[in-house]
């Protein structure tokens, strides 16, 4: 990775904009706001940090949460001389709130981990093998001599827990462990951040799970299972967004799961499709076949049309994969 490129445009700039993507995880989060850290400490004064749905609750205790502006802040806002993306498989990820500032800007920047991306900016860094965007901004930070302070190292942290799932997927290499180390080191505390993080959750966030449950379905002797959050739901449960984040997760936690999947609604009536595998199973061609994307075992995409036909197109394509794995 082209470290030496990066740090230099990072350095010709005056001014910068960083936007991470859309429904924003811990690593958007995370690597949003450890950019804005490390620029600050690069000495850059004109820096706006993006978000296009702001910061889930459950990210609010990082350092700097509150510099994070949200779609209400595209309309009117000045160009830059470099766009910083950062977990964005594709420029779209942003939102589309953001799009003519994206495009009114000088040059971007992409740092990114998805194995999807295009490589659709004048500057690429991008790693498929690393776990997260903040896996790739550690390394950066650490080789190119930014000082790792405690701030920085929790945001970095929490994008690496975040995207290994708790240091569980496949991707939690040796390496994971030796930057995390690093970072703890330098003031990162894993047990508070993972409470922070995990166990601070809403009650609408545990009823949701209760309701995906609930109407649990399987198909193929259990290798798929899948579950239906409907928007009214959200509105009986007074749910938001946020509250069904991780809920996926939740599903494959019995023997013999190969695919899991949530179908929901976003609030504009488009059909949302979260799906993780647990290790066999690429999701995330399924999702790119379908419109979508994402990594090999964590997925999605979103569709105009309704539930009632997403769900047996991608239940569809899944059943396929499965049936060639016996
Ligand atoms: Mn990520």
């Amino acid at each position: 990775m082209d470290f030496e490129s990066l740090c230099k445009m990072l350095t010709a700039a005056e001014s910068i904009v960083v936007f991470g993507h859309m429904n924003p995880d811990g690593d958007s989060i995370g690597a949003t706001l450890a950019a804005g850290i490390i620029l600050e400490k690069m000495g850059k004064r004109n820096v706006r940090l993006y978000s296009r749905d702001g910061i889930p609750d459950f990210l609010k205790f990082l350092p700097g949460a509150g510099r994070l502006l949200d779609r209400n802040a595209a309309a009117g806002a000045p160009p830059a001389q470099l766009a910083l993306l950062v977990d964005c498989g594709g420029p779209k990820r942003i939102g589309d709130e953001f799009i003519s500032l994206f495009n009114s800007c000088g040059k971007t920047a992409v740092i990114d981990h998805h194995a999807t991306n295009s490589g659709f900016g004048d500057l690429n860094i991008t790693d498929p093998d690393a776990s997260s965007t903040c896996e790739i901004i550690t390394l950066f930070a650490i080789e190119s001599g930014i000082h790792i302070d405690t701030p920085l190292a929790e945001c970095l942290y929490t994008g690496i827990m975040y995207d290994t799932g708790r240091f569980m997927h496949p991707n939690t290499s040796s390496k994971v462990f030796h930057l995390c180390a690093e970072l703890v080191q330098h003031g990162a505390d894993p047990g508070r951040i993972a409470t922070e993080v995990f166990r601070n959750r809403s009650i609408a966030y545990l009823r949701l799970l209760g309701y995906a449950l609930d109407n649990l379905k399987t198909e193929e002797n259990g290798a798929i299972c899948w579950t239906v959050i409907e928007r009214r739901i959200f509105h009986k449960l007074n749910a938001k967004d946020e509250d069904s984040e991780g809920i996926v997760e939740k599903l494959g936690a019995y023997r013999g799961c190969e695919a899991h999947i949530v179908f929901g609604q976003t609030d504009d009536g488009r059909t949302r499709v979260s799906m993780r595998s647990t290790g066999r199973v690429n999701v995330g061609a399924i999702c790119a076949k379908l419109g979508g994307g994402g990594h090999d075992f964590a997925a999605g995409l979103r569709s105009k049309d309704p539930l009632e036909v997403v769900i047996p197109r991608v239940l569809a394509e899944t059943r396929a994969v499965i049936k060639e794995l016996k």
